[in-house]
């Protein structure tokens, strides 16, 4: 069973997350779906790709699939990890990606988000970052994803609290391209779309890649990529991290201990 939709209208891709049953949740089936969908485009010669949930969700994307997450002695956001191919395919896809947010947007699915080039949201939406709701220690990339769409405090207040913020405080901080009404999602973000699509490919493309890789570079020396893994390590080995876990999966809230 599909749990994407795909659909190309002249040189405008779009890819409908469609698992409502699991919350559009980012199982690693989805997630291949939607890089082959971005791979199609490129090769079909689509010059900007609108990703979106079905109309009227109240969920866009639960986040990474905690059922799939590692419950121990595995990093769970480690190079290969589904969410983050999703992430590069994202940023290493040569035309705008832009978010068409309707519902709520948690955890792994707020990082695809911020990914992504420009984010159009409805005003109901939210945002949350939520790997301290599970005990998860992000990883490096991830963080930076986050950094670079939002600014040090505000990522800071988020990941720690791991409460969602509303579209409009997020367009405030400039997290958020546009928010509308729901009933001009569609039209804002195809408009959008079709402007990008009528200007220079080549052009784009290549800025795209540019403002990605500056956005990126960044000094971090083997010793402290060495010493932050370590870090990570404890924690994903940690009670804290099984118990985050096993708790969602038992509906039922976690209490962590510190160890
Ligand atoms: O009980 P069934 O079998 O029907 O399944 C339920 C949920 O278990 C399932 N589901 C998920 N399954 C795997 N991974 C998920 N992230 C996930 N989210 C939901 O979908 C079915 C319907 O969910 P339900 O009944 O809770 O729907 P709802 O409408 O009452 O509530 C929607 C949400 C999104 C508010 C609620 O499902 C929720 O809080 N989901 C988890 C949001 C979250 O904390 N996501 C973070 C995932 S971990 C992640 O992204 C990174 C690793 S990190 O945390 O580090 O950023």
């Amino acid at each position: 069973m599909s749990l994407t939709l795909k659909d190309q209208r002249d040189t405008i891709g779009t890819i409908t997350l469609n698992h409502q049953e699991k919350r559009n949740a980012l199982s690693s089936q989805l997630i291949d779906e939607v890089m082959a969908a971005l791979k199609d485009f490129v090769d079909a010669g689509a010059r900007v790709v609108v990703l979106r949930a079905a109309p009227g969700v109240k969920v866009w994307s639960a986040g990474h699939d905690v059922e799939e997450l590692p419950l121990s002695n595995r990093d769970p956001l480690g190079w290969d990890d589904p969410l983050r191919r999703l992430v590069r395919a994202i940023e290493e896809t040569p035309m705008p990606v832009i978010a068409m947010i309707e519902g709520s947007v948690w955890g792994g699915a707020c990082e695809v988000a911020m990914a992504c080039d420009i984010v159009v949201a409805c005003e109901a939406s939210t945002f949350a970052i939520t790997p301290a709701k599970l005990g998860v220690p992000y990883n490096l990339t991830g963080l930076m994803t986050f950094m670079n769409a939002v600014h040090l405090h505000i990522v800071k207040e988020m990941a720690f609290t791991a409460q969602p913020i509303a579209a409009r405080r997020a367009e405030q901080l400039g997290i958020v391209n546009r928010v509308v009404p729901a009933e001009e999602l569609e039209a804002t973000s195809y408009g959008l779309a079709a402007q990008i699509a009528q200007n220079a490919p080549l052009s784009i493309a290549v800025m795209k890649e540019e403002l990605n890789l500056l956005a990126n570079a960044r000094d971090l020396s083997p010793q402290t990529f060495e010493r932050i893994q370590a870090l990570r390590r404890v924690v994903y080995n940690s009670a804290d991290y099984r118990e985050g876990i096993q708790a969602f999966l038992e509906k039922r809230r976690p209490l962590f201990r510190g160890e």
